[in-house]
């Protein structure tokens, strides 16, 4: 590897410890940052040789789609083929399971999750225990940040109800237009720094790449009196660079985000649950009708929220239902990758027809 090349890696989120692992391949091959995915390629940055985009060439797609190059992946490629060799090893993975039931990759080598949310009737506690689950599985620092705090006079009620979801829980309550509000948020900016918007369409994400950038990167929605959950402005995830070091990843909000290998996420945000359980008589105690049962004790005194536990039950049994064994990932992926390579050999044929 080209260590002349490290300055530029570092303006796009590079870490020392990548420097190791680049080291590990054929000096050849050069390092580069996946920073959107396109049907007909990766495009990336910095450019290698000149060039940004790259197509995934057909051995990749008999791994599982979460083992395939996504956003915020560091690939290394071999300029002479232009094909891409490898992936560096991932500090974090944000995934979900997609309604056609695969894996999905949303996001790689994501420091600091923005969880955004507005102070209105799309507010939803159990979707923020939802992302927080997957966010916290990886090790991502969650910020929740609860945006239109400019439009409701309730602004501190919606702070106070996140904040139960957690004493340590980073909270910041923003108008997400306004330079001073969202400068709050530059201090997970700084160099080096990866950071990931999650949230439901018309929550302010691309508004907060905007306010951070200081100018227009993306299109944000028209805003409709009323009209709370918009149509999709932002159409793909894509990495930026902010003016603050560090880049941000700006996506689509996603309607549904099935959770998958999140146990030990789920588990961190129902702390307080897993808790008191350990209290319970029985060791297996489904916290039903036990006797000695110290989670339903703790409802009966208000201690805990039945709500709560409702959110806990559901994310683990769909985290249950999604995980797939590892046999059973890859027996799905042999077949996809099948499928893709007969197409992929067909087309030419049909092309000179
Ligand atoms: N007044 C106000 N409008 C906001 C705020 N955040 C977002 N908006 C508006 O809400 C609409 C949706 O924002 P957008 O960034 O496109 O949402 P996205 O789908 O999450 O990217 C746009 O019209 C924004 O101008 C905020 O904090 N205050
Ligand atoms: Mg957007
Ligand atoms: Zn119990």
């Amino acid at each position: 590897m080209d260590l002349d090349r490290l300055p530029a890696l570092g303006d796009l989120g590079w870490k020392n410890a990548l420097t190791q692992a680049a080291m590990g391949f054929a000096d050849e091959l050069v390092p580069t940052r996946v920073i959107e995915v396109h049907r007909s390629g990766l495009i990336v940055a910095p450019d290698v040789e000149g060039q940004t985009e790259f197509v995934l060439g057909g051995r990749w797609y008999s791994l599982p789609a979460d083992e395939r190059p996504t956003v915020g992946d560091w690939i290394m490629i071999q300029p002479e083929t232009q094909s891409i060799e490898a992936l560096l090893e991932r500090v974090s993975l944000i995934k979900r399971r997609s309604p056609s039931g695969e894996v999905q990759p949303i996001a790689a080598n994501i420091d600091t999750a923005f969880i955004v949310t507005s102070c209105n009737a799309d507010f939803s506690l159990a979707r923020l225990e939802r992302y927080l689950a997957v966010v916290r599985q990886e090790d991502i620092q969650p910020v929740i940040v609860l945006t239109k705090a400019d439009l409701t006079a309730e602004a501190e009620i919606y702070r106070e109800q996140t904040q139960s979801l957690g004493n340590d829980l980073v909270v910041e309550l923003v108008n997400a237009l306004a330079e001073d509000d969202v400068s709050r948020l530059a201090g997970w900016c700084g160099p080096g720094q990866s950071i990931a918007l999650l949230g439901s369409s018309g929550a302010g994400k691309s508004t907060i790449v905007n306010t951070l950038a200081g100018r227009a990167l993306q299109d944000t929605q028209a805003s409709r009196e009323g009209d709370n959950k918009g149509r999709h402005t932002t159409t793909r995830r894509s990495l930026f660079q902010l003016p603050s070091g560090g880049v941000i990843l700006d996506s689509p909000g996603m309607r549904e985000f099935q959770i998958t290998d999140a146990d030990s996420g789920v588990q961190a945000v129902f702390e307080d649950i897993e808790e008191l359980a350990l209290g319970c008589k029985f060791g297996d105690c489904a916290h039903a009708t036990e006797p000695g049962c110290a989670v339903r004790a703790a409802i009966e005194s208000g201690e805990l929220e039945e709500r709560r536990l409702e959110s806990y039950f559901k994310l683990l049994r769909e985290d249950r239902h999604n995980t797939e064994t590892i046999a059973e990932r890859h027996a799905r992926a042999r077949e996809f990758g099948k499928m893709v390579k007969s197409h992929v050999l067909t087309k030419p044929k049909l092309q000179r027809q």
